[in-house]
């Protein structure tokens, strides 16, 4: 009995307290908090597999490991983030077939510099993007391959061996 009469008094304290929108307000503003933070994060939509990559000052990307969705469409974001110019620290990133000698392609990647570093008429190449200096970004857009793993590479001279990541389709 007594148990019942305390469930009541704090139901009438609430609904006391309900009609006056601060505690909404409040709510509010936390949810405006939190959406500030720094980074973009990857998001699966329906039929979208969205992707923030970067590539910094100390040659690196800030994930080794891309994960889609077979059959997705992938909308990949790639941004530098340092301040070094695209000539002495350029990132891109190219992702390869399957069956690509990884190391191989890296060294050929070498003798193509007025192409930014990407080997015309490769078949070893599903997608890649252009060149980055820092602070600029770019965005493209792509089927994702068959279900399976894929490498990722910068093909700028010297970063093959920091910047690879795999790239799984599931
Ligand atoms: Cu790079």
């Amino acid at each position: 009995m007594k148990n019942i009469f305390v469930l009541l008094f704090s139901a009438a304290l609430l609904i006391s307290c309900g009609g006056d929108g601060k505690k909404e307000e409040k709510q509010e503003n936390s949810i405006k908090l939190s959406s500030k933070s720094a980074e973009p994060k990857d998001a699966k939509e329906e039929g979208v597999s969205k992707v923030y990559l970067t590539g910094n000052d100390q040659m690196r990307y800030n994930k080794t490991e891309i994960k889609v969705n077979a059959g997705d469409e992938v909308v990949l974001t790639f941004a530098h983030v340092g301040n070094m110019s695209k000539e002495t620290m350029g990132h891109n990133f190219v992702l390869l077939k399957k069956e690509t000698d990884v190391q191989e392609f890296g060294q050929k990647a070498l003798e193509f510099k007025a192409n930014d570093y990407i080997p015309e008429n490769s078949d070893a190449i599903i997608v890649h993007t252009e060149m980055l200096g820092g602070g600029e970004k770019t965005e493209i857009t792509f089927q994702a391959p068959e279900k399976g793993e894929y490498t990722y590479i910068c093909t700028f001279p010297g970063h093959l061996a920091l910047m690879k990541g795999t790239f799984i389709v599931e």
